[in-house]
Protein backbone atom coordinates (compact mmCIF):
# COMPACT_ATOMS: atom_id res chain seq x y z
CA UNK A 1 0.00 0.00 0.00
CA UNK A 2 1.37 3.87 -1.06
CA UNK A 3 0.32 6.69 0.63
CA UNK A 4 -2.36 8.81 -1.24
CA UNK A 5 0.01 11.81 -1.22
CA UNK A 6 3.56 11.19 -1.18
CA UNK A 7 3.66 7.18 -2.56
CA UNK A 8 5.57 5.92 -0.08
CA UNK A 9 4.86 3.38 1.94
CA UNK A 10 1.62 3.98 3.84
CA UNK A 11 1.01 3.57 7.60
CA UNK A 12 -2.41 3.74 8.16
CA UNK A 13 -5.53 2.57 5.77
CA UNK A 14 -8.27 4.69 5.34
CA UNK A 15 -10.85 2.15 3.63
CA UNK A 16 -13.96 4.31 3.43
CA UNK A 17 -12.30 7.21 1.66
CA UNK A 18 -10.53 4.42 -0.35
CA UNK A 19 -6.99 6.07 0.74
CA UNK A 20 -3.85 5.24 2.65
CA UNK A 21 -1.03 7.53 4.22
CA UNK A 22 2.31 7.37 5.80
CA UNK A 23 2.53 8.88 9.38
CA UNK A 24 2.90 12.88 8.19
CA UNK A 25 0.53 12.35 5.71
CA UNK A 26 -2.51 10.75 8.25
CA UNK A 27 -1.84 13.14 11.13
CA UNK A 28 -2.03 15.97 8.17
CA UNK A 29 -5.26 13.68 6.82
CA UNK A 30 -7.06 13.22 10.54
CA UNK A 31 -6.68 17.23 11.70
CA UNK A 32 -7.52 18.22 8.45
CA UNK A 33 -11.28 15.90 9.08
CA UNK A 34 -11.48 17.38 12.14
CA UNK A 35 -10.62 21.14 11.37
CA UNK A 36 -13.09 20.70 8.48
CA UNK A 37 -15.41 19.40 11.40
CA UNK A 38 -15.13 22.67 13.40
CA UNK A 39 -15.52 25.08 10.39
CA UNK A 40 -18.60 23.70 8.19
CA UNK A 41 -20.62 22.80 11.57
CA UNK A 42 -19.42 26.41 13.00
CA UNK A 43 -18.71 24.58 16.59
CA UNK A 44 -16.14 27.67 17.97
CA UNK A 45 -16.93 31.21 18.14
CA UNK A 46 -13.75 33.15 17.24
CA UNK A 47 -11.42 33.60 20.89
CA UNK A 48 -14.11 30.93 22.48
CA UNK A 49 -12.97 29.40 25.99
CA UNK A 50 -13.67 25.81 24.92
CA UNK A 51 -14.27 23.26 27.74
CA UNK A 52 -12.78 20.15 26.48
CA UNK A 53 -13.76 17.08 28.45
CA UNK A 54 -11.10 14.49 28.74
CA UNK A 55 -11.31 11.07 29.90
CA UNK A 56 -7.63 10.06 29.10
CA UNK A 57 -8.98 7.83 26.21
CA UNK A 58 -7.49 7.77 22.93
CA UNK A 59 -10.42 9.91 21.47
CA UNK A 60 -10.28 13.18 24.07
CA UNK A 61 -7.01 13.14 24.34
CA UNK A 62 -6.39 13.07 20.23
CA UNK A 63 -9.01 15.97 20.64
CA UNK A 64 -7.12 17.98 22.86
CA UNK A 65 -3.97 17.47 21.24
CA UNK A 66 -6.07 18.82 17.84
CA UNK A 67 -6.98 22.15 19.62
CA UNK A 68 -3.96 22.96 21.72
CA UNK A 69 -2.20 22.75 18.16
CA UNK A 70 -4.78 25.08 16.29
CA UNK A 71 -4.08 27.35 19.10
CA UNK A 72 -7.85 27.26 20.62
CA UNK A 73 -8.59 28.28 23.74
CA UNK A 74 -9.01 24.95 25.33
CA UNK A 75 -9.32 24.02 29.01
CA UNK A 76 -9.52 19.64 29.89
CA UNK A 77 -12.12 18.71 32.47
CA UNK A 78 -11.78 15.45 33.40
CA UNK A 79 -14.32 13.75 35.90
CA UNK A 80 -12.97 11.46 38.55
CA UNK A 81 -15.78 8.62 38.15
CA UNK A 82 -14.26 6.42 40.95
CA UNK A 83 -14.12 3.28 39.43
CA UNK A 84 -11.29 1.43 41.02
CA UNK A 85 -8.09 1.35 38.78
CA UNK A 86 -9.63 2.51 35.62
CA UNK A 87 -10.38 6.29 37.43
CA UNK A 88 -6.78 6.32 38.61
CA UNK A 89 -5.05 5.50 35.40
CA UNK A 90 -7.08 7.72 33.24
CA UNK A 91 -6.90 10.38 35.34
CA UNK A 92 -3.09 10.11 35.97
CA UNK A 93 -2.38 10.04 31.88
CA UNK A 94 -5.07 12.80 31.74
CA UNK A 95 -3.07 14.61 34.36
CA UNK A 96 -0.03 13.80 32.61
CA UNK A 97 -1.01 15.25 29.27
CA UNK A 98 -1.34 18.66 30.77
CA UNK A 99 1.25 18.69 32.90
CA UNK A 100 3.39 17.91 29.75
CA UNK A 101 1.56 20.84 27.67
CA UNK A 102 1.32 23.44 29.87
CA UNK A 103 -2.58 23.15 29.78
CA UNK A 104 -4.81 23.77 31.91
CA UNK A 105 -7.00 21.03 33.57
CA UNK A 106 -10.43 20.90 35.84
CA UNK A 107 -10.36 18.17 37.95
CA UNK A 108 -13.75 17.10 39.26
CA UNK A 109 -14.23 14.03 41.44
CA UNK A 110 -17.40 12.65 42.07
CA UNK A 111 -16.37 11.20 45.63
CA UNK A 112 -14.98 14.28 46.87
CA UNK A 113 -18.17 16.16 45.47
CA UNK A 114 -21.21 14.26 45.78
CA UNK A 115 -20.01 11.21 48.33
CA UNK A 116 -20.41 8.29 46.08
CA UNK A 117 -18.74 6.79 43.03
CA UNK A 118 -20.20 5.39 40.15
CA UNK A 119 -20.89 2.05 41.18
CA UNK A 120 -22.37 3.13 44.35
CA UNK A 121 -24.62 5.90 42.62
CA UNK A 122 -26.08 3.07 40.18
CA UNK A 123 -26.37 0.49 42.18
CA UNK A 124 -28.31 2.99 44.93
CA UNK A 125 -30.20 4.54 42.52
CA UNK A 126 -31.35 1.20 40.68
CA UNK A 127 -29.70 2.32 37.78
CA UNK A 128 -27.03 0.38 35.26
CA UNK A 129 -23.40 1.75 35.56
CA UNK A 130 -23.44 3.75 32.50
CA UNK A 131 -26.69 4.94 33.03
CA UNK A 132 -25.63 6.74 36.12
CA UNK A 133 -22.35 7.45 34.44
CA UNK A 134 -23.80 9.19 30.96
CA UNK A 135 -26.09 11.03 33.87
CA UNK A 136 -23.55 12.78 35.91
CA UNK A 137 -21.30 13.22 32.93
CA UNK A 138 -23.70 15.14 31.15
CA UNK A 139 -24.92 17.13 34.04
CA UNK A 140 -21.00 17.98 35.47
CA UNK A 141 -20.16 19.06 32.28
CA UNK A 142 -22.94 21.38 31.98
CA UNK A 143 -22.80 22.61 35.62
CA UNK A 144 -18.67 22.88 35.77
CA UNK A 145 -18.49 24.69 32.14
CA UNK A 146 -21.33 27.41 33.48
CA UNK A 147 -19.32 27.60 36.93
CA UNK A 148 -16.24 28.65 35.19
CA UNK A 149 -17.50 30.80 32.08
CA UNK A 150 -16.92 28.33 29.63
CA UNK A 151 -19.90 28.57 26.81
CA UNK A 152 -18.90 25.48 24.60
CA UNK A 153 -18.41 22.11 25.79
CA UNK A 154 -16.41 19.65 23.18
CA UNK A 155 -16.43 15.64 23.85
CA UNK A 156 -14.28 13.40 22.05
CA UNK A 157 -17.18 11.09 20.81
CA UNK A 158 -16.14 9.91 16.93
CA UNK A 159 -18.13 7.97 14.38
CA UNK A 160 -18.26 4.82 15.58
CA UNK A 161 -19.33 6.20 18.75
CA UNK A 162 -22.31 7.94 16.71
CA UNK A 163 -23.03 5.55 14.49
CA UNK A 164 -23.47 3.28 17.64
CA UNK A 165 -25.99 5.37 19.58
CA UNK A 166 -28.16 6.24 16.31
CA UNK A 167 -28.27 2.44 15.55
CA UNK A 168 -29.55 1.78 19.50
CA UNK A 169 -31.62 4.57 19.67
CA UNK A 170 -33.10 3.29 16.05
CA UNK A 171 -34.03 -0.11 17.12
CA UNK A 172 -35.58 1.68 19.94
CA UNK A 173 -37.05 4.45 18.56
CA UNK A 174 -36.07 6.91 20.99
CA UNK A 175 -37.33 9.72 18.76
CA UNK A 176 -36.78 12.66 21.74
CA UNK A 177 -33.05 11.19 21.91
CA UNK A 178 -32.94 10.90 17.78
CA UNK A 179 -33.92 14.10 17.33
CA UNK A 180 -31.28 15.41 19.90
CA UNK A 181 -28.21 13.74 18.36
CA UNK A 182 -26.24 15.78 15.96
CA UNK A 183 -22.50 16.92 15.88
CA UNK A 184 -23.52 20.78 17.99
CA UNK A 185 -26.34 21.02 20.31
CA UNK A 186 -26.90 24.26 20.52
CA UNK A 187 -27.60 26.39 23.26
CA UNK A 188 -31.60 26.64 23.43
CA UNK A 189 -31.89 27.67 26.85
CA UNK A 190 -29.51 30.44 29.04
CA UNK A 191 -28.41 27.51 31.21
CA UNK A 192 -27.57 24.93 28.97
CA UNK A 193 -23.90 25.72 27.36
CA UNK A 194 -23.35 24.36 23.15
CA UNK A 195 -21.98 20.80 23.01
CA UNK A 196 -20.01 20.19 20.15
CA UNK A 197 -18.38 16.98 18.78
CA UNK A 198 -15.70 17.51 16.22
CA UNK A 199 -14.62 14.23 15.84
CA UNK A 200 -17.75 12.98 14.31
CA UNK A 201 -16.22 12.59 10.91
CA UNK A 202 -12.94 10.60 11.92
CA UNK A 203 -12.98 6.50 12.87
CA UNK A 204 -11.85 5.16 16.61
CA UNK A 205 -9.10 3.73 14.69
CA UNK A 206 -8.32 6.62 13.54
CA UNK A 207 -8.14 8.23 16.85
CA UNK A 208 -6.21 5.59 18.32
CA UNK A 209 -4.00 5.36 15.09
CA UNK A 210 -3.82 9.43 15.53
CA UNK A 211 -2.79 9.41 19.39
CA UNK A 212 -0.15 6.49 18.58
CA UNK A 213 2.04 8.53 15.87
CA UNK A 214 1.51 11.67 18.21
CA UNK A 215 3.06 9.95 20.99
CA UNK A 216 -0.04 10.15 23.54
CA UNK A 217 0.02 8.08 26.32
CA UNK A 218 -3.41 7.31 26.84
CA UNK A 219 -5.47 4.79 28.44
CA UNK A 220 -5.91 1.23 26.86
CA UNK A 221 -8.01 -0.55 29.92
CA UNK A 222 -11.43 -0.26 29.01
CA UNK A 223 -13.70 0.63 31.33
CA UNK A 224 -15.36 -2.66 33.89
CA UNK A 225 -18.51 -1.50 33.13
CA UNK A 226 -17.96 -1.65 29.18
CA UNK A 227 -18.57 -5.43 29.22
CA UNK A 228 -21.35 -6.34 27.76
CA UNK A 229 -22.55 -3.15 27.14
CA UNK A 230 -24.90 -2.61 24.81
CA UNK A 231 -23.16 -0.07 22.97
CA UNK A 232 -20.08 -2.91 22.21
CA UNK A 233 -22.76 -5.14 20.31
CA UNK A 234 -24.10 -2.17 18.37
CA UNK A 235 -20.34 -1.38 17.32
CA UNK A 236 -19.93 -4.86 16.41
CA UNK A 237 -22.80 -4.92 13.87
CA UNK A 238 -21.64 -1.61 12.32
CA UNK A 239 -18.12 -3.08 12.38
CA UNK A 240 -18.85 -5.98 10.62
CA UNK A 241 -21.31 -4.29 7.85
CA UNK A 242 -17.88 -1.91 7.90
CA UNK A 243 -16.24 -4.47 6.69
CA UNK A 244 -18.31 -6.07 4.16
CA UNK A 245 -19.11 -2.31 2.32
CA UNK A 246 -16.46 0.30 3.25
CA UNK A 247 -18.10 3.51 3.97
CA UNK A 248 -21.31 2.02 5.05
CA UNK A 249 -20.96 3.70 8.89
CA UNK A 250 -20.36 6.75 7.36
CA UNK A 251 -23.33 6.86 5.36
CA UNK A 252 -25.32 5.45 7.81
CA UNK A 253 -24.56 8.08 10.23
CA UNK A 254 -24.23 11.06 7.70
CA UNK A 255 -27.57 10.12 5.75
CA UNK A 256 -29.11 10.56 9.04
CA UNK A 257 -27.60 13.88 9.73
CA UNK A 258 -28.55 15.24 6.00
CA UNK A 259 -32.05 13.43 5.90
CA UNK A 260 -34.01 13.02 9.33
CA UNK A 261 -32.54 15.01 11.72
CA UNK A 262 -34.18 17.95 10.24
CA UNK A 263 -37.16 16.55 10.00
CA UNK A 264 -37.36 15.27 14.07
CA UNK A 265 -35.57 19.04 14.52
CA UNK A 266 -38.64 20.96 13.18
CA UNK A 267 -41.05 20.44 16.02
CA UNK A 268 -38.04 22.65 17.53
CA UNK A 269 -36.33 21.72 20.68
CA UNK A 270 -37.83 20.79 24.27
CA UNK A 271 -39.01 23.60 26.86
CA UNK A 272 -36.41 23.47 29.37
CA UNK A 273 -36.70 25.06 32.65
CA UNK A 274 -34.14 25.78 35.62
CA UNK A 275 -34.09 22.54 38.14
CA UNK A 276 -35.83 23.26 41.57
CA UNK A 277 -32.78 22.19 43.42
CA UNK A 278 -29.43 23.11 41.41
CA UNK A 279 -30.68 25.42 39.00
CA UNK A 280 -29.44 23.26 36.10
CA UNK A 281 -32.03 23.29 33.19
CA UNK A 282 -34.27 20.40 32.72
CA UNK A 283 -37.99 19.50 31.37
CA UNK A 284 -39.27 18.47 34.85
CA UNK A 285 -39.24 20.56 37.93
CA UNK A 286 -36.42 18.58 39.35
CA UNK A 287 -33.50 17.13 37.35
CA UNK A 288 -32.78 14.16 36.53
CA UNK A 289 -29.37 14.28 38.77
CA UNK A 290 -30.78 15.58 41.67
CA UNK A 291 -33.35 13.12 41.85
CA UNK A 292 -31.03 9.92 41.09
CA UNK A 293 -28.55 11.11 43.98
CA UNK A 294 -31.32 12.17 45.71
CA UNK A 295 -32.48 8.23 45.49
CA UNK A 296 -29.34 7.03 46.03
CA UNK A 297 -28.64 9.06 49.17
CA UNK A 298 -32.12 8.03 50.78
CA UNK A 299 -31.15 4.41 50.17
CA UNK A 300 -27.47 4.26 51.69
CA UNK A 301 -28.86 6.41 54.89
CA UNK A 302 -31.55 3.63 55.39
CA UNK A 303 -29.04 0.94 55.04
CA UNK A 304 -27.18 2.51 57.17
CA UNK A 305 -29.73 2.98 60.00
CA UNK A 306 -30.91 -0.48 59.45
CA UNK A 307 -27.20 -1.88 60.39
CA UNK A 308 -27.30 -3.46 64.55
S1 LIG B 1 -16.95 5.16 31.71
FE1 LIG B 1 -19.04 5.33 32.35
FE2 LIG B 1 -18.20 4.49 29.97
FE3 LIG B 1 -17.55 3.09 32.20
S2 LIG B 1 -19.42 3.40 33.37
FE4 LIG B 1 -20.08 3.05 31.26
S3 LIG B 1 -20.27 5.12 30.49
S4 LIG B 1 -18.27 2.22 30.26
S5 LIG B 1 -17.77 5.83 28.28
ZN1 LIG C 1 2.80 10.43 2.47
ZN1 LIG D 1 -30.96 19.49 39.69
Amino acid sequence: MRCLKCRGAAAVEVRRHRAAYCAPHFLEFFEAQVHRAITTQRMFRPGERILVAVSGGKDSLALWEILLRRGDDATGLHVDLGIADYSQESRARTEEFARARGARLIVADLRAEYGMDIGTLAEASNRAPCSACGLSKRYLFNKLARDGDFTVVATGHNLDDEAAVLLGNLLHWNVDQLARQAPVLEQTHPHLVRRVKPLYRTAERESAAYALLRGIDYVVEECPHSRGARSLLHKDVLNRLEAASAGAKQAFYWGFLDRLAPVLRAGGPPALRPCGQCGQPTTAEVCAFCRMTARAAARLSARASSLP
